[in-house]
């Protein structure tokens, strides 16, 4: 394969043609305290299994775009230490005993340099993936993404990561008003709710694919292969 080919693989409403060198892997919050056991999702109440089912089909597509030297980034969602950045709204909303900032079973919640604020050990960005620090759901909101895509030349996006309604949803609404592509592999995106999972991946692809494309990680790697 080389990086200036057209590749097509099998998708939702249609096949996604993507060129390998313009499309880059945004990985999104695969963060400590969203999937692990004892972490903050689950000390509110979550189901981690539907989370982090995402692991292993991640470890394929990111294993597939490293070793064809090809763009990967990680997102983060969090704050900084002093809160300064975190929205009064925010800070309330839920009406929950533990909210952002406080001790948390993985250090304060969503602070930027907490154990739990980290990106899960199996998923671990290299020193060459830049990592975007989002203080919102979407990734494009507040962050330096658009101007880091733009200066790689980068078109397209295979969007992976959790949750699927929330940030994964919110980023390639984003992503799409900015003239972005996106494709999002299924069994690599997930939710705490298997209703939301389900309708947050509809949505992308309803009417002609009005946000982007919807398929299956092993339909991206036999097309990359
Ligand atoms: C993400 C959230 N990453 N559900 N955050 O989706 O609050």
């Amino acid at each position: 394969m080389h990086n200036t080919d057209i590749i097509s693989v099998n998708a939702e409403p249609y096949s996604f043609e993507f060129s390998p060198k313009h499309c880059a892997l945004l990985i999104i919050d695969m963060q400590r305290d969203f999937l692990e056991p004892g972490g903050f999702g689950e000390m509110l109440g979550n189901d981690v299994s539907q989370l982090r089912r995402t692991i292993e089909p991640n470890q394929k597509l990111l294993a597939a775009w490293r070793t064809q030297q090809l763009t990967v980034l990680h997102t983060r969602e969090g704050h900084r230490p002093d809160l300064s950045d975190l929205p009064p709204a925010k800070k309330i909303r839920g009406r929950s005993k533990t909210s952002i900032g406080d001790p948390g079973p993985m250090g304060r919640i969503l602070v930027r340099g907490e154990i739990g604020h980290d990106i899960i050990p199996e998923l671990y960005p290299l020193k060459t993936e830049p990592v975007i620090d989002k203080p919102g759901k979407g990734a494009f909101f507040a962050t330096d993404l658009h101007a880091i895509l733009q200066n790689r030349g980068i078109t397209q996006l295979i969007v992976t990561g959790v949750t699927t309604e929330v940030c994964v949803n919110t980023t390639i609404r984003e992503a799409n008003d900015r003239g972005y592509d996106c494709l999002v592999p299924s069994d690599c995106v997930g939710s705490y709710f298997p209703e939301f999972q389900k309708m947050g991946l509809e949505m992308i692809k309803a009417q002609g694919g009005i946000f982007g494309w919807v398929s299956h990680s092993r339909e991206i790697l036999a097309a990359l292969a």
